[in-house]
């Protein structure tokens, strides 16, 4: 995925039609959109194919699987039409290995969470991350997802980063801003409720390009 804009839109919405109609109506404000199971589930994996025709779509199943299911659920969301996979880090080596193994057969891309963005994280993904973002760096992830809602978190993870880039959700409702993220590592952020339940989605993604500061609008 090209960063131009820096900003991905999570497009968590049941309405699919909706989830098509903002995405058209931002595509230029965006690098990619994001889908979770909640558009998934409503919609059919139909839904990555429809959308992958106006943007480049990341698939935030957060897979955290064993290894050989971990491979059905890739190559399944790949071959709807995904150009990225979103998989947890916590199931260990063989799992991020298995998520790694067929995107690279299916030229996708793998971006491993490494800390996590609600109040609880700092119990159970925290402690860990660290050897998440190693492991990560070790079966040649493409990218990490980071808090900007916890800067001190997002630092950490982007100096132990190194060539792997970091995307960032957490911008708005949870707390965290867009600029505040990138300086604090982050290469894109992703947004859903600041963008989606606005009234204007297409005036609050331009709010966020512009503190962003990646292109001048
Ligand atoms: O730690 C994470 N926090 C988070 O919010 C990891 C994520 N992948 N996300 C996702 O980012 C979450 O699943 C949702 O799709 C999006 C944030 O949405 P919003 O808070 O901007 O509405």
């Amino acid at each position: 995925m090209q960063k131009n804009t820096g900003l991905i839109f999570a497009a968590d919405l049941e309405d699919g039609r909706r989830a098509i109609n903002i995405t058209n109506e931002i595509s230029d404000l965006i690098d990619a959109v994001k889908v979770n199971y909640p558009i998934i589930l409503s919609n059919g994996l139909q839904i990555v194919e429809e959308l992958s025709r106006t943007k480049e779509v990341i698939a935030d199943l957060k897979i955290a699987d064993v290894p050989h299911i971990n491979r059905k659920i890739c190559k399944n969301v790949f071959e709807a039409g995904a150009s990225a996979i979103i998989c947890h880090g916590f199931t260990g080596r063989n799992s991020i290995e298995a998520c790694v193994e067929i995107a690279n057969q299916m030229y996708g891309d793998v971006y491993v969470v490494a800390e996590m963005s609600h109040p609880d994280a700092e119990r159970f993904i925290h402690p860990v991350s660290q050897e998440i973002v190693e492991l990560a760096s070790q079966l040649r992830a493409n990218g990490l997802i980071a808090p900007a809602n916890d800067l001190k978190r997002l630092n950490t993870v982007s100096e132990l980063a190194g060539d792997m880039r970091i995307l960032s959700p957490g911008v708005g409702v949870q707390g965290g801003g867009a600029s505040t993220a990138i300086n604090a590592g982050a290469d894109q952020v992703i947004v859903g409720r600041s963008i989606y339940d606005s009234r204007e989605p297409r005036q609050a993604a331009s709010e966020i390009v512009e503190d962003i500061g990646y292109i001048q609008q």
